[in-house]
């Protein structure tokens, strides 16, 4: 995998794609692990947006399907090469837009910050394509280079649909403005996983921490629980009596449950 390619696409376009991310094998793992959550997806409509998926969001109480690309380390090299080494999970979500859903309106995900453009990077959005992504069944659309601008880009900006097949990886910075494409096809949908990563001072998107149960956690690996913010950051922000807040779920986990079986 081209990481050093990709993360220039992205310092520069605000996207990079990187078509073969999995391989055939995780691919159909993925599809097969993750079939009762995109059964389970629907449309909605509403005034102002007309037809549009509905997301499912805290996948990783959902489902244990996703936790081996949260930890692949080729995903986490391209997040670590934008963003530096202190990065969190944000939200992991499923996406699914269906015949009808409308596009999305143009957006940058890195509005949650009221902190002056142009900045830094804080944060790198991705989606993991299930099925080819095509301008016909909804493939995102961006911007490119508008990560750079510090103007609004209007909503009828022309912009590119990034194509590409069942397997890559569209990965682009925070500040890009993009939308979900709208899907004019008659029965194809586009299943995608979307992993959001931001700094990991920074709030999460989705609070992992309450949204993931604590009996799920402790079974996490190490990896993962620090990926969803259970790590010291930045010398100690996130801390619980100055050490990593893991300790106390397990301690309140296992009083809780030692509390049970004495009372029964
Ligand atoms: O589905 C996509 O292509 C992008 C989704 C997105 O940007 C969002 O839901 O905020």
């Amino acid at each position: 995998m081209d990481i050093d390619g990709a993360v220039r696409c992205i310092r520069e376009d605000g996207y990079a794609v990187v078509p073969d991310f999995l391989t055939p094998d995780t691919l159909d793992r993925l599809r097969r692990g993750l079939r009762p959550v995109f059964d389970d997806i629907g449309s909605r409509m509403d005034k102002e947006h007309g037809q549009q998926t509905v997301h499912t969001h805290n996948l990783l109480d959902k489902t244990r399907a996703v936790d081996e690309v949260l930890v692949d380390d080729r995903l986490l090299a391209l997040i670590e090469a934008v963003l530096g080494p202190d990065f969190q999970v944000s939200g992991v979500a499923a996406m699914r837009p269906g015949p009808g859903d409308r596009r999305q309106r143009m957006h940058q995900d890195d509005g949650h910050y009221p902190i002056p453009r142009p900045h830094p990077p804080l944060i790198v959005n991705t989606l993991i394509a299930l099925d080819p992504f095509t301008r016909e069944n909804g493939a995102t659309e961006v911007v490119p280079g508008s990560h750079r601008s510090v103007d609004r880009v209007d909503q009828d900006t022309p912009t590119v649909s990034v194509e590409m097949p069942a397997g890559a990886l569209l990965l682009w910075e925070g500040a890009l403005w993009h939308r979900g494409g709208g899907n004019s096809t008659a029965d194809e949908y586009r299943r995608s996983i979307n992993v959001n990563f931001n700094l990991a001072w920074l709030k999460q998107r989705e609070n992992q921490f309450i949204g993931v149960p604590p009996e799920v956690v402790v079974e996490m690996p190490e990896k993962l629980q620090a990926l969803i913010g259970y790590k010291l950051t930045n010398f100690g922000l996130g801390t619980v009596d100055y050490r990593n807040p893991i300790e106390t779920v397990k301690r309140r986990l296992a009083e809780t449950t030692g509390a049970s079986t004495a009372a029964s």
